[in-house]
Formats: C-alpha cells, structure tokens, sequence
C-alpha cells in the first residue's frame, strides 16, 4: 500500500493548494477514460487508493447486503480511478470520466472536502456490516446465510459456536481453520503449492499441465486463495483426472478439505446461446482447503525439492485433536481452487480464470453489448453468426472481441 491515507490526502491538498494559490501554467488535466474495463489497462499501481478504498468498502457493503447493482456501481466507479494514471488533484479533473455516479461522486467529494466519508466511516463500524465480514469470512458462509444468522442474533464466531446451528462440511472446516485462511497466501506458499499441485498431476497423468491463475497471474503479491487451472494437450484425455489428483494429494495428506463438482457444461442448446449468461461455469471443479507445512528456512524457490519436504512434514505431524490450537504446529491451511478444462476450452477457461472479477464482467458484458457475442468460461458465441467462434490462445479471443489485447498484468480492474 503506497502510504498512510491520510499523508496521500494531505500530499493532495498541498499541491491543490498550490494549485489555487499561484495559478499554474499547467493546469492539472481531465482524464479520459474508455468505459468498458476490458478496454483499459489497470495495473497494480494504485495512484488513488484513498478513493478506490472508500469505494471498494461500498462495494462490498452493497454485496454483503445483496445489493449486487449498487455493489457493481462502485465497483465500476473504484476501477475507473485504479486506471488513471496519477492522483486525482482536483474534482474538475473528474468530468467526463465514465462510471462515476451521483453516489460515487458524493462519496469522493466528501473525502476531498472533508478527508473521508461519512457513509464509509459509519458502515466500517456499523455492527450489521462488521458482523457480515466475521461470518462470511468463515468458508462456505455467504452473505444469505450471514444475513440469516444476523436475524437470530448471531454477530461473532463465538455465538455462532454457542448458537446450535447445524453446519454444513464446508462451514465446519471454514470455523475450524478460520484464522489461517483469513490471513493472506503469499506469492511463495502459491508457488510451493503450485510445486505440489504439478506432482500432483504429472503422476496421475503424465503431460497433464497446470496454470496459477486468479490473481498471483495478474502479478499480485498476496491473494485469498490460489487458483489452478489444468488441462492435457490431448483433448479427453482430462476426463477423469480430478478425482485422481485429488486422490493423490489425499493420500499424501495435503487436504484438510475438498469437494469436487463434476463437469456439467455441454455445447448443445441446454448451454449455448439460447441460455441465459451465467457466470457460473461448470467445469470439474474442487473447492479444497490444503494443509500446507511451513516452509523451512529457505528461499521458496531455491529448493529442490519442496515437494519432498512437504510430503516428508506431512509424514512426520501427529495430528493433535484441535489443529489450529497447536501452539508449533508445522503447517497452515490454504484455500486451493483447482479446475480442469479440456483443451478445446483452455483459452475461455484461462481468460475466465485470470480476473480480476470486474475486468470478467466487463469482458462479458462489452462482448454482449457492444459485438452481440455470448462470453463464458468455456466458449464465445456469435448470436449474429449464429456460431461459435474457436480460439487457442487468450490474444485470438480478445481479437475475436474486436479488443486490444490486454495482458494477466493489466487486468486489475
Ligand atoms: N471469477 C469470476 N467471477 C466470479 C468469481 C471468480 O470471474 N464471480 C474469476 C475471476 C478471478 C478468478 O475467477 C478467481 O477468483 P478469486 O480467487 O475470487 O479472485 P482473485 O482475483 O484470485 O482474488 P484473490 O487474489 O483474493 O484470490
Ligand atoms: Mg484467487
């Protein structure tokens, strides 16, 4: 994060002043941006995190609160100030720029004139929205069931554990490694597990492959999860490879939790144009949460053999009766996406797979709008061709899309 928010904001009024007082010969410029997000280019450097901060915490109230319009509002507002490229100076600078609404606008007027917003200081103490954030933080837990444990009086862990409620496998893993996987994977626990995972893999069905996608493929530092995405040059040759992996990485302890939902996506009318777009898809998928041993002391890279390590930490740990409580516990627990796709799907699969989730919604809804295309994770239809359009690589589908290629570290939208 670049800096306290309050010195960015006081850095901004500074040079506003400085603006106001001796009238520049440069006058600080309006922006222009184009108003899809999958026309941009965003890049993890931030100029205006103050903003896009106050606006993201919205977002995730509207979501939590199922307000999902108003969630995607601030959203497109907060993505189209992570695209500019230096700080906001002033208000006027702001004219013309897409997807800032009145709501928006407001929000950010205050925080200039005011150095925050009231709407996002009340929301970040109300109870109602902090008791949202514990409980959806358990995994498994989404904003309905949150919002229904609310209504029973339920605002913490610790009256959920006393309330009786019946909970699901999911949840019951989600409570029980709740710090661990409330506290961010970094770069180097994906790239062990990564090492893991292709071992995984290549045992099960040697020339299989797998790709880190989600966000460390954007090139961010630190995620909530790790997503993989996995696929055999030989199209069908991926039929049946899930349960294997998963097998595998179960027998050598690497699971603390899974559950794999089988593919479900077929290019017949059931799928195809005639549907509704979701972005649902329906590739064999398994959510997990993977027990990974600490990395002793070494570079995560320079090892031979992290696998080997792993595996041999995982022999050597006695499992006590409540894991987390373990006071040298030689392991953390990581939520692992994996997702197979055929190859025939890869690219769509890949594309889908990258993010940011904005940057998703906006290639989805540019393709529909903007070129009468049906986007998904496994194809891209052309309801005026009536046809699909194949591609084997993310670069022929942004062309098929009539968009400037935009790569995995320009997508954070
Ligand atoms: N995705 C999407 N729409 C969703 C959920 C996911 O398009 N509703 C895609 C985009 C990102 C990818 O799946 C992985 O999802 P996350 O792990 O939730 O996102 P991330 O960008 O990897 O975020 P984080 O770094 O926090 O894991
Ligand atoms: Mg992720």
């Amino acid at each position: 994060r670049a800096g306290h928010p309050v010195d960015i904001l006081d850095r901004h009024r500074l040079q506003l002043k400085s603006f106001s007082s001796k009238p520049s010969p440069v006058k600080s410029a309006v922006f222009s941006v184009p108003s899809y997000a999958c026309q941009r280019r965003t890049t993890l450097e931030n100029h205006n995190t103050v903003l896009t901060d106050a606006l993201s915490l919205l977002a995730e109230n509207a979501e939590l609160s199922d307000e999902d319009g108003r969630g995607v509002a601030f959203r497109r507002a907060a993505a189209v100030l992570k695209a500019l490229p230096s700080a906001v100076m002033s208000i006027s600078q702001l004219s013309g720029l897409p997807c800032l609404g009145e709501h928006s606008l407001r929000v950010i007027k205050d925080i200039w004139e005011n150095g925050a917003s009231s709407e996002v200081e009340s929301t970040k103490v109300s109870e109602r929205f902090k008791a949202l954030k514990v409980l959806t933080g358990i995994f498994g837990v989404g904003a309905k069931t949150a919002d229904r444990w609310i209504r029973e009086g339920i605002h913490d862990l610790h009256q959920l554990q006393n309330s009786g409620q019946t909970l699901n496998r999911a949840q019951q893993a989600g409570l029980q490694h709740y710090d661990d996987i409330n506290q961010p994977v970094t770069k180097a626990e994906a790239c062990a597990i990564e090492e893991i995972v292709e071992k995984a893999v290549s045992s099960v069905l040697p020339g299989a492959q797998i790709i880190l996608t989600g966000g460390f493929r954007r090139g961010k530092q630190t995620g909530h999860d790790v997503d993989f995405l996995i696929t055999h040059p030989e199209e069908g040759r991926e039929v049946g490879l899930m349960p294997k992996v998963v097998s595998w990485l179960e027998a050598q302890g690497f699971l603390l939790y899974q559950k794999t939902t089988r593919n479900s996506y077929l290019e017949s009318k059931a799928d195809g144009p005639g549907r509704p777009p979701s972005n649902m898809d329906r590739f064999e998928r398994c959510l997990s949460i993977f027990k990974l041993p600490k990395m002793e002391k070494q570079g995560a890279k320079d090892s031979q053999n992290v696998t080997e390590n792993c595996l041999q930490a995982n022999q050597k740990s006695d499992e006590p009766e409540c894991p987390e409580a373990a006071p040298d516990r030689r392991w953390r627990a990581v939520r692992v996406d994996l997702v197979v796709s055929p190859i025939s799907q890869f690219a769509f699969a890949l594309l889908g797979w990258t993010g940011s989730k904005l940057f998703e919604r906006e290639l989805r809804r540019w393709a529909r709008y903007e070129k009468g295309m049906s986007l998904s994770s496994h194809a891209l239809y052309d309801n005026n061709q009536r046809k699909y359009l194949r591609a084997s690589s993310e670069e022929e589908i942004f062309a098929h899309l009539g968009l400037e290629f935009i790569p995995p570290s320009e997508r954070n939208a």
